[in-house]
This record gives structure tokens, C-alpha cells and sequence, in this order.
């Protein structure tokens, strides 16, 4: 606020304002050995994609090394990796899957 006149008042803002919640993108890496029609499913079961959708996000991941296959909160983000690693480990397959902070 300021008075009018020749002694005008600042206030400086000494508290800092409550932020949102870090966001996590969960990461999907490409190698040579776990079949596309795996990633594919692996996309639309975890991250609820379509189809069409899932494909074109595996195929970014083929041709350009990763892709992110979603954003969530820490805790959520933690656990889609889990669930994929765990799916892959049990299919025998070395597909890998990271989160990260977004930004
Ligand atoms: N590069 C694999 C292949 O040619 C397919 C693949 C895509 C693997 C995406 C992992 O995250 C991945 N069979």
C-alpha cells in the first residue's frame, strides 16, 4: 500500500508463497532387445493411453532414444515406475523407466 504525499510506505513481501508440487516425468528408454508390441501395451496399461497414442509415443522412443510417457506427482511417478520395471522384469524384457522433475 502507499500513503499519498512525500512519505510513501513499502512493505517488502518477507514470506514466500506456498508453491505448487514438483512434478515428475516418467521416462522411457529405448534398447534393442524389448519388442515394440510390449512397449505399446506397457504405455496404454500404466499410463492409459490409447492405442494410436501409445504407438507414436514407443516410436519417439525407438527413433529418438527416450520419451516421456506421462507428469504426476512424486509419489504416483514412483510408483508407474515400479509397476513398468516390474513388468518388463517379469516378462524378461530390459526395458527401463526413470522419473524426473519436470523443468
Ligand atoms: N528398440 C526396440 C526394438 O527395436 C523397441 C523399443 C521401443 C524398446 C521403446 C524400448 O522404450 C522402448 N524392438
Amino acid at each position: 500500500p502507499q500513503t499519498g504525499g512525500d512519505d510513501a510506505v513499502v512493505l517488502e513481501r518477507r514470506t514466500q508463497r506456498t508453491q505448487p508440487p514438483q512434478m515428475y516425468q516418467v521416462v522411457l528408454l529405448n534398447d534393442d532387445f524389448t519388442p515394440m508390441e510390449f512397449v505399446v501395451l506397457v504405455i496404454q496399461e500404466f499410463f492409459n493411453k490409447d492405442r494410436e497414442t501409445a504407438t507414436q509415443i514407443m516410436l519417439k522412443i525407438h527413433l529418438q532414444g527416450k520419451g516421456v510417457c506421462g507428469v504426476f506427482s512424486r509419489d504416483v511417478a514412483a510408483t508407474k515406475v515400479d509397476q513398468v520395471l516390474d513388468a518388463a522384469r517379469k516378462a524378461g524384457h530390459p526395458l527401463q523407466c526413470l522419473s524426473e522433475p519436470v523443468e
